[in-house]
């Protein structure tokens, strides 16, 4: 998969978008400029069974129609009954061999890691990207591990691991800058976007800001 593609990686379910339809936050930060988008139907109050599903295709539909890849959190069975682009593990998920061989090859296997070793595990695993967290403090996730900051994705890419890369947690537009210059290719976000007063504004926001670190980064390597 492309890295760019992981800009801005927005993940969200029913409970994060402060009583708002999920289906008109998740367009919204697609008009503001969102490339990746993860379904995470987790917390108190989160949709199971067939209403997950049906929450997932409607969420699905509108992605395809946007050309934004549609990922699904720890449900494998869901992501092959709405055939989603791919599918996202915790360490604590399904394994990634059981997951590999129940998914199509070529869809997309994305992995959460919290230390250099557990990267490294993951790449040799054959995971697409991975999600590094917790940048930053967040109250969304409850099992949040220890808060390591942007410090562990300079780890990661310092013990050579090029994987493509998202950093996790707590993450807003202000912190954004810290965790691509510490090496990420894009950063995972759910509250700074599906809480926000304006989730198209936010969206733009973090379009504006990682689109800035890239041109950056392009035009340094040219002057060098
Ligand atoms: N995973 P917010 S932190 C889903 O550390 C998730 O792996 C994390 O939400 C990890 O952007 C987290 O609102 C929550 O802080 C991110």
């Amino acid at each position: 998969m492309k890295r760019e593609c992981l800009n801005v990686y927005f993940v969200m379910g029913s409970v994060d978008c402060a009583g708002r339809d999920p289906k008109d936050v998740l367009q919204e930060a697609i008009y503001g400029g969102i490339t990746f988008f993860q379904f995470r139907e987790k917390g108190l109050g989160a949709k199971v069974g067939v209403e997950k599903k049906e929450l997932a295709l409607k969420l699905k539909e509108i992605c395809e129609s946007h050309a934004i890849p549609f990922i699904v959190n720890d449900d494998i069975d869901l992501a092959l009954e709405v055939e989603a682009d791919g599918v996202h593990i915790g360490q604590e998920d399904a394994s990634f061999s059981e997951v590999e061989e129940r998914l199509a090859p070529e869809m997309i296997i994305g992995v959460s890691c919290h230390t250099v070793e557990e990267a490294r595990a993951a790449v040799n695993d054959g995971a697409d990207y991975i999600g590094v967290g917790p940048m930053y403090f967040t109250t969304t996730k409850k099992d949040i591990k220890e808060v390591k900051g942007p410090q562990v994705i300079i780890q990661i890419r310092d013990a050579g691991l090029t994987v493509p890369l998202v950093g996790i947690g707590g993450i807003s537009v202000e912190n954004t800058a810290a965790v691509l210059e510490a090496g990420a290719d894009g950063v995972a976000v759910i509250s700074a976007i599906s809480k926000a007063e304006s989730v198209f504004e936010a969206a733009k926001e973090f379009s504006r800001c990682v689109g800035e670190k890239a041109l950056f980064t392009t035009l340094s390597k040219n002057n060098h």
